[in-house]
């Protein structure tokens, strides 16, 4: 019986750290992205260092975003991104939403694909507001078409550059 193979679809991660040393989590992160299965890396971004979005006081956050190709369906590739988040010494059980995190890694963007489920909204509802993934999408994904939004320029001029630094 053929398999059936899923289409090659873009897919857009962030990544964020801000416990256990960032930078290197991060880096770590990228690398584990570009072993998954059944996906290419495409893309890698700049760091970013940048200070805790959000009401609760934390430290500063290193980010970044990755462009893969998958053949991962949007549940498996979410799936995987929480089991690299786990390696990472990350506790789901006592972790505050928005709070500090060894790793937190987003599925920002799928295709074109606008998902509202249980457990798996996309694209994030988050990106927008952030320019520690505008930024980062601005310097590997300049004319990127997020369903639903406005271009990364606009939007990324809407956010500002305060406080957000790239590293190396
Ligand atoms: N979930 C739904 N959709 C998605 C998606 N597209 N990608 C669900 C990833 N997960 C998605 O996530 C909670 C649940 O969201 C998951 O079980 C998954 O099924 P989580 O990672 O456990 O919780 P969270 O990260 O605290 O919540 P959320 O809403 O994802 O928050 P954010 O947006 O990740 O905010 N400041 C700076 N400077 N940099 C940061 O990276 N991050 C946060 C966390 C706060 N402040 C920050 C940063
Ligand atoms: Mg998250």
């Amino acid at each position: 019986m053929p398999t059936t193979l899923q289409p090659w679809v873009a897919a857009w991660i962030g990544l964020g750290s801000n416990q256990d040393d960032p930078q290197a989590q991060i880096q770590r992160a990228i690398e584990a992205l570009k072993q998954l299965p059944d996906t290419h890396c495409l893309r890698v971004s700049g760091l970013y260092a940048n200070p805790p979005f959000g009401p609760i006081p934390q430290p500063d956050y290193v980010n970044a975003v990755v462009g893969l190709l998958t053949r991962l369906t949007p549940r498996v590739l979410l799936g995987a991104l929480q089991q690299i988040e786990l390696a990472a010494g990350r506790n789901r059980s006592d972790s505050q939403r928005w709070g500090p995190r060894p790793l937190d890694l987003d599925l920002l963007t799928y295709g074109v694909r606008q998902i509202a489920e249980h457990g798996l909204k996309v694209p994030h509802p988050g990106i927008a507001e952030r320019n520690f993934v505008l930024l980062p999408l601005l310097e590997v994904a300049p004319s990127l078409q997020i369903p639903g939004l406005p271009s990364i320029a606009h939007m990324a001029s809407s956010v500002g550059r305060s406080g957000i630094l790239r590293l190396g």
